[in-house]
């Protein structure tokens, strides 16, 4: 482990902002894909008032936070300029938090983090941890918004092939770091970061589950984790065969995983349908105060 590793565990985890801090169980986050291609819900959102609603009825079942997209990390999907993704997202993120939710973007252009935390979004998503613009993290350091830093490797495009590990959680771990230190080296606060395992980026099933099942390892980083698990095809794996192409046959897998995710101490979990899961945080949560 190195020292870095062992200081911060001995000093505990730096508070995210208020707003941010959980209600004694872990947060959920709903996710609102502004996108005609994403993973699992494609197109669906992807009008503006048809997002907007969506991101009510989210809110509605219970979403802390919601984390609004106008771009497709899938393999293979078509690219969006940072001009279009931001046309997608900016009216979703004004409105919303014109009403007062918490907001996240999930975004890994700099120029779209900085307008839409100045349109009242709160945390910026950045599934690359900031591999993927070299102004992102200098960017997030300026506004103060909080960072979820996920790791990954290569692009949407390359991820597939350079899922090869010795020690999956002992690398996934060691390449947080550094991004960590790289943020931290370009002005951004250590409060402001959360940690996200990236699980589907550059990872199989077994890489995916290996990480589940080390969050403790990640823990040690000394920062909150976010873990992103919603209908992602690893679950396939665990759900009949008949299902194993439906994405949103995996619902019940996605709340079993946050429900294993709280008990091991995540800060949050990024859904897409908030209340199975915020049920599964609330049982975690019962469970461990009656320990
Ligand atoms: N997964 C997706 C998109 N954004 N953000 C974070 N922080 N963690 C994730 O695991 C994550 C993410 C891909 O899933 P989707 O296309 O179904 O939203």
């Amino acid at each position: 482990m190195s020292e870095r590793v062992v200081r911060r565990a001995a000093m505990g985890p730096e508070p995210l902002p208020e707003a941010l801090r959980e209600p004694g169980r872990t947060l959920v986050m709903g996710v609102v894909n502004v996108t005609p291609d994403s993973f699992s819900d494609g197109g669906q959102w992807f009008d503006t008032d048809v997002a907007i609603a969506h991101a009510r009825h989210l809110v509605a079942q219970g979403a802390d936070i919601v984390d609004v997209g106008g771009e497709s990390t899938r393999p293979g999907a078509a690219p969006v300029t940072p001009e279009q993704e931001l046309a997608r997202v900016l009216p979703v993120v004004e409105t919303l938090a014109r009403e007062g939710a918490v907001v996240s973007v999930d975004t890994v252009n700099a120029a779209t983090a900085e307008a839409v935390t100045e349109a009242g979004a709160l945390i910026v998503n950045d599934v690359s941890g900031g591999l993927a613009d070299p102004q992102m993290t200098a960017t997030v350091a300026r506004t103060g918004a909080v960072y979820v830093l996920q790791h990954w490797r290569g692009t949407p495009e390359t991820m597939n092939s350079l899922a090869v590990y010795d020690d999956v959680v002992a690398e996934v771990r060691a390449e947080l770091s550094q991004r960590l230190d790289e943020a931290l080296a370009a002005g951004v606060r250590e409060e402001q970061v959360v940690l996200d395992p990236g699980l589907g980026f550059a990872k199989d099933a077994t890489h995916n589950w290996t990480l589940l099942a080390h969050l403790d390892a990640l823990l040690e980083l000394g920062r909150p984790l976010l873990v992103g698990a919603s209908r992602k095809r690893f679950l396939s794996g665990v759900v009949p065969p008949r299902l194993a192409d439906e994405p949103l046959a995996r619902d019940a897998a996605t709340a079993a995983v946050s429900a294993l995710s709280a008990a091991a101490g995540a800060w949050a979990v990024r859904v897409h349908e908030v209340a199975p899961s915020m049920d599964a945080v609330r049982v975690a949560a019962a469970w461990q105060g009656h320990r």
